[in-house]
């Protein structure tokens, strides 16, 4: 399927969205947003269907994953308070859609995630690597504050140390340094990223999804929550995974000594 700089391909249970303007290394522009966005409603379209979706995979077409906020869309619109708005009304809607997904997301980064790119890259819960690939917190550069994010998650990832200094200097962060920092999970040889990538994000997507969606949450939350919060969390999210038939499931198969079929529900 084809939005607007933005492309979906639906594999089973999986949904693959990729940033579709390579001319630019997939410079975020108010397209490829809305594209992005209608891409979503889409796969949420599908939700109690017989085909819903139960994993996204994010990634770039070509030689990047994102450059970023396009510069070209942005030199044609200087207006003063251009970028707060433009973050407000198109970034953070879609940022937080992905932040509540019901369902794992997978950033396959192919190359360089600069800028709004990489705090879209920062969104998966499995942030997978091809070795050539770079973060670049590149805002400083155009004189601007990192943003979409980037400074509440970078310092909760990598630590207050690392996140003010890659954002102070905006140099390159290759991704075998990201992994050993323990901001991305894992690194792979460029032309195994793809395969590898939708490999994991198949097994996720034929996983127990109702219990992977509150994991994730459970995971979003915890860094705002006290100790005692996130008890209580963590009680409400068991009453609803103990409840679904996958972990009924789950247990019966356990003690049939087989793998489990999770359906989702
Ligand atoms: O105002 C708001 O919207 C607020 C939100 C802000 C969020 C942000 O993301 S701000 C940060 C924006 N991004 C950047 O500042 C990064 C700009 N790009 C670069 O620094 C470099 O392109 C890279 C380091 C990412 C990659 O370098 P390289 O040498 O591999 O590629 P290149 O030759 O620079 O780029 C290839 C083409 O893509 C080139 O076009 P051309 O010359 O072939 O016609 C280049 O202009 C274009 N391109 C790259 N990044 C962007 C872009 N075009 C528009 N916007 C870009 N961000």
């Amino acid at each position: 399927m084809q939005f607007e700089r933005a492309s979906l391909e639906i594999d089973g249970a999986l949904a693959i969205l990729s940033m579709n303007h390579p001319q630019v290394l997939n410079a975020v522009s108010e397209e490829m947003l809305k594209g992005m966005t209608a891409a979503l409603d889409a796969l949420d379209a599908r939700a109690g269907s017989n085909q819903p979706i139960r994993c996204l995979m994010i990634t770039g077409t070509g030689r990047a994953f994102s450059a970023g906020a396009n510069l070209q869309e942005r030199g044609q619109a200087p207006l003063p308070g251009r970028a707060g708005h433009v973050l407000e009304t198109q970034y953070h809607p879609f940022l937080r859609r992905l932040r509540d997904l019901p369902y794992p997301l997978v950033a396959a980064v192919n190359g360089v995630a600069a800028g709004a790119g990489m705090s879209i890259a920062l969104m998966g819960d499995l942030v997978l690597c091809a070795r050539s690939a770079y973060f670049l917190q590149a805002f400083r550069r155009i004189g601007l504050v990192p943003d979409c994010g980037s400074t509440w998650l970078l310092p909760r990832l990598i630590g207050r140390a690392r996140a003010i200094e890659l954002s102070l200097l905006g140099e390159r962060l290759p991704a075998e340094t990201a992994l050993a920092w323990g901001l991305v999970n894992r690194v792979y040889d460029d032309d195994a990223l793809m395969g590898a990538a939708r490999k994991l994000a198949q097994e996720l997507a034929a996983g127990p999804t109702v219990a992977l969606g509150l994991i994730r949450r459970l995971y979003w939350e915890s860094s705002e929550n006290s100790h005692e919060e996130q008890l209580d969390l963590e009680v409400r999210s068991q009453r609803i995974a103990g409840a679904s038939a996958d972990s009924k499931e789950g247990v019966q198969a356990f003690l049939e000594k087989r793998p489990a079929k999770f359906a989702g529900v």
